[in-house]
């Protein structure tokens, strides 16, 4: 069971730390070695100390979803996870999937409608579930999610609003709450509503984007996160995967 896994990581690490591959880098590539680039990619990504790998993303368009996540199965040594944009990222090569309901918005396609397309597939396919509540966070411009999902973010100043919105969570059973300040936001989410989240709350807490070092990751950790998401970054500068490990792992 991936959930019991993720759980044991963050008991013996202290946090753990999540890689996003975003299949969207290749419906817009035009490199004939992708495949073997990506190979490489989910290799470094296993090899440096990630727990997990995250497959998903909110703009995709043409991209063999399916073939996309055999592929990062194929060669990586850790979980495989999807973090769907929509109903149709589901893939059967997958470990585990983030049921996610987007609960910082009033869109109901993307808090019920999504879900209930998806829920059938997944059941027939016998991908492991985690629900997770999943809210976005102001973030300093317009990223991709908050364009696709035709919602507002909650206001980077108002942690009341998202500790609220991460209590509602819990009480609707989910597993884990998703602080998202959205894919390569100018600003992550703050250490301040992190820790407001954490003392008010009793489900673990993801927290993603933006996050650019891993004195930055390592100091959303100190704030209270258990599991920390890095996407942009490590696709442009793999040599960073080690630090990060190591800052999110306490070393
Ligand atoms: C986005 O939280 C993830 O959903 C990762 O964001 O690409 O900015 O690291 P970045």
């Amino acid at each position: 069971m991936i959930y019991s896994y993720l759980t044991r990581i963050v008991k013996d690490k202290g946090a753990a730390f999540l890689v996003l591959i975003d299949p969207d880098t290749k419906a817009v590539s035009t490199d004939s070695n992708y495949e073997q680039n990506l190979k490489s990619q989910v290799k470094n990504i296993c090899a440096n100390g990630a727990d997990a790998i995250l497959v998903g993303g909110s703009t995709i368009g043409a991209t063999d979803f399916d073939g996309f996540v055999k592929l990062v199965k194929s060669v990586s040594t850790i979980p495989v996870v999807l973090f769907p944009g929509n109903s149709m990222q589901v893939s059967k090569y997958a470990d585990a999937i983030l049921f996610l309901s987007l609960l910082s918005g009033r869109n109901p396609e993307y808090l019920i409608g999504e879900q209930v397309k998806a829920a059938p597939i997944i059941k027939q396919l016998g991908i492991e579930v985690i629900p997770t509540g999943y809210l976005l966070i102001e973030s300093g411009g317009q990223t991709s999610v908050l364009r696709m999902s035709h919602t507002l973010p909650i206001p980077r100043d108002k942690p009341n609003i998202v500790k609220y919105h991460a209590l509602a969570a819990e009480y609707l059973g989910m597993k884990l709450v998703y602080l998202e300040a959205g894919s390569g936001a100018k600003n992550s989410v703050p250490e301040s509503t992190i820790k407001a989240v954490k003392d008010y709350i009793n489900i673990p807490i993801i927290v993603g984007g933006g996050i650019r070092t891993p004195d930055k990751a390592k100091s959303k950790v100190k704030a209270g996160a258990s599991y920390i998401v890095i996407g942009n970054v490590l696709q442009k500068n793999p040599e960073l995967t080690k630090g990060f490990a190591d800052a999110i792992h306490g070393k």
